[in-house]
Order: C-alpha cells, then structure tokens, then sequence
C-alpha cells in the first residue's frame, strides 16, 4: 500500500481530528526513521495506519483481536483503550493485504510498547506521542529526548505514561512493565 492511499483510506474512516493526529505521526516517524537509520517510507505508512481502528466498537474490537491467535490476546483483560492496536493490524492485514510483518508489530504495540522493541516499534511508540499536536505535561521533556537518543526517549514515555496509569489508579498492562524495565537496565549498564 502505498502512503497516499493509506492517507486517502483513513480520510475515510476516522474523524477529522483523528485524521490529522495520524498525518503528523507519519511525519513525525517519517522525519525519526530518516535521523536513526530506519526505512522511512514503512516508518510514514505505519504511522498513518497507526489508529485506524480507534473508533471501531468495543464487540468489533474484541471478535477482531480473537479472529487471530496471538499474544496480544491478553490486552482483552485490561483497558479498552488498548485494543484499537492489535485490532489496527489485523485490520490491515484483512482489508489492505499489509503483509510486512515488522509493520504490523508496530501497530500492535504502538500504544504499550513492549520487550525488545525493534527500531520501528521505537520510531511509531514515540512519534504517537510526540506528534506537533500533542500537548500534554511532560511531552516537552520527550521531544528534546527524541532529537537526542531513541532509547532514552523511549524510556521516558513508559516511565511518564507509567506514572500517569498510577496516578489515575489504572491498571497498567504488562508488557508496558516489560518494555520499561528492559530499557532502565540498559540504560543502567551504558
Ligand atoms: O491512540 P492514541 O490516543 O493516539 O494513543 P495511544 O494508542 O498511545 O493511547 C491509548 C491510551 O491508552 C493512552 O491514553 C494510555 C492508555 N493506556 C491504558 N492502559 C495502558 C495505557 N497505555 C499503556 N502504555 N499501558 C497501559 O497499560
Ligand atoms: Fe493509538
Ligand atoms: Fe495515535
């Protein structure tokens, strides 16, 4: 699939707002596959399917995570919010013929991250929240990261979602704790 029918394809789906989040991800990963040595076209349509299936209902979602087996599957058990990944890439996959795997992880853990995160995983985790139109506390702190080294950047936005899942008394899902974790201790060891 190529990037402007990716673009013309969620014009489609997704309401305006959500439309243009999912133009600035793909710049955004675009412009951070081209500075850390990734594939920058795979980094911009991966970053403008991101979301894709944001709005589908929760029944939609659930029957689509369950269509495939996978071990994605226990994302079922904590908030709704995380189902719009796993259920993205099978979506893709169904709809489009998207067939590249290293996208489809990517759209996968795009929300929670996950152990061993490959570069593209890194690239579509950070621009999602890094984009120009997010602004939340903290996002600052990430960009200047981002501009400096994709770990670190990473690291910090587990740690700051983390503590924002904490502070609001949420369940936070594994391998969110998974990612983190693996990132302080190499972080550590450097
Ligand atoms: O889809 P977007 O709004 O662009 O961004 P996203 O896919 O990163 O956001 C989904 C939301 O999921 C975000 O507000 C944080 C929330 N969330 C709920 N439980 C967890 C979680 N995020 C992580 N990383 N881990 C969780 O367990
Ligand atoms: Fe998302
Ligand atoms: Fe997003």
């Amino acid at each position: 699939m190529k990037i402007d029918e990716a673009e013309q394809a969620i014009k489609k789906i997704l309401p305006e707002k959500r439309f243009v989040h999912s133009v600035s991800v793909s710049e955004t990963a675009g412009r951070l596959a081209k500075k850390y040595g990734g594939n920058e076209e795979k980094a911009r349509l991966a970053g403008m399917l991101h979301d894709i299936a944001k709005y589908f209902s929760n029944d939609e979602l659930k029957a689509m995570i369950l269509s495939k087996p996978g071990t994605w599957h226990d994302c079922l058990d904590y908030s709704d919010k995380l189902w719009h990944a796993p259920a993205g890439a099978i979506y893709v996959q169904e709809k489009y013929g998207i067939d590249d795997s290293d996208l489809l992880q990517a759209m996968i853990y795009h929300t929670t991250g996950r152990k061993q995160m490959t570069l593209l995983d890194k690239i579509i985790f950070l621009a999602d929240y890094i984009e120009p139109g997010r602004d939340f506390p903290g996002v600052e702190e990430v960009r200047k990261a981002a501009e400096m080294d994709l770990d670190t950047a990473v690291l910090l936005e587990l740690q700051k979602t983390i503590m924002h899942l904490l502070n609001q008394q949420q369940r936070v899902y594994p391998k969110t704790f998974e990612a983190y974790n693996e990132l302080v201790n190499r972080h550590a060891n450097k």
